[in-house]
């Protein structure tokens, strides 16, 4: 008896180690609400995860940024505690290099050619990078790009001048608005509608579905189009969790994660023009630059700068800036 009891342990035991047939519940973090087309897209992953791995890996998505800021977050997928979420590639900057990359004011022509460029050389050695430092990307989404709301409307970097503006945690976007002769204030996201409100910022800059989705718009009257930033964001994944998977279960699971990512770019094409749309409806005007040109000229001292101090990042902007 006790042997037969010790075998069956043992059996277990290797079941165990092995992972082969332990069903995982992954926690996702997200910092959307509903409305947001994030929100809508990593329901959608859930929902592929369970049906690819036959319910092997279930997802367990917890949205409005519940699970803590989002560098708080990163760090948490960086330690294995949450297995999986949605990240803009900003806050990842200061942990992941190469990922700094996306985070060069003006590096991208446009949304398809930011995606060419993930596509190409620079993404691989992107992808790897965050995969050597546990947040393994499954799948890119669309954020389209970021722009400045303020009270008044920016038509130059001198509007910029003596205005304290909210950036994301990453020294690359002090040093932009510090370029053009701003304050910034880095700040966490859920903060930024009080700070606007109370006059601790004077602005912020983000996407469309964001200034609208977290009342951003309700708080400052202009959103100015100076699509300085175009950041992508990723399904990004616990390596180590993810590589315990058997090669099956990683397959099923990076599948999901690219047709959520192909969901959730269809999504954000329609819904980024309705929050347009919505924000002029309440009153908000939308003014376009006419001329960006000195923008990306304030912009040349960030590029020196920053290469001065990462020479080995040459390269990667290079390739990116080749990539046609
Ligand atoms: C949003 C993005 C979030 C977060 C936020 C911010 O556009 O989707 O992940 O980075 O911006 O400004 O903090």
């Amino acid at each position: 008896m006790i042997k037969k009891f010790s075998l069956l342990l043992a059996g277990a035991l290797v079941c165990l180690s092995s992972g082969a047939n332990a069903a995982e519940t992954w926690r996702a973090w997200n910092i959307h609400n509903d409305g947001h087309p994030n929100t809508a897209a990593l329901d959608k992953f859930a929902e592929l995860t369970k049906e690819g791995t036959k319910g092997e890996v279930t997802l367990e998505v917890f949205h409005g940024g519940v699970l803590g800021s989002q560098p708080d977050a990163l760090e948490q997928v960086r330690l294995g505690a949450i297995e999986v979420g949605n990240f803009n590639l900003g806050p990842i900057g200061p942990m992941v290099k190469e990922a700094n990359l996306v985070s060069l004011p003006f590096i991208f022509k446009s949304v398809p050619h930011m995606f060419r460029v993930l596509d190409g050389e620079a993404g691989d050695i992107i992808s790897k990078a965050m995969a050597d430092a546990d947040l393994k990307p499954l799948a890119w989404f669309d954020a389209g790009a970021r722009s400045f709301y303020t009270q008044k409307a920016i038509n130059t970097p001198a509007d910029v001048e003596g205005l304290k503006i909210r950036v994301m945690n990453n020294d690359l976007y002090t040093s932009m608005i510090s370029a053009m002769g701003g304050n910034p204030s880095p700040m966490a996201f859920s903060e930024v509608q009080q700070a606007l409100k109370t006059g601790v910022v004077d602005g912020a800059e983000n996407n469309f579905p964001s200034y609208k989705n977290v009342g951003h718009y309700e708080v400052t009257k202009n959103y100015s189009l100076s699509e300085h930033l175009i950041i992508p964001e990723c399904i990004c994944v616990n390596t180590k969790k993810f590589e315990a998977l058997s090669p099956e279960l990683q397959e099923a699971v990076t599948e999901a994660a690219k047709e959520a990512a192909l969901f959730q770019r269809e999504l954000w094409e329609v819904q980024s023009a309705e929050a347009r749309k919505d924000v002029e409806a309440a009153g908000i005007k939308v003014n376009e630059i006419a001329d960006k040109g000195p923008f990306q000229e304030a912009m040349v001292k960030v590029y020196d700068d920053y290469l001065a101090a990462n020479p080995d990042m040459k390269k990667l902007v290079e390739t990116a800036q080749a990539t046609e």
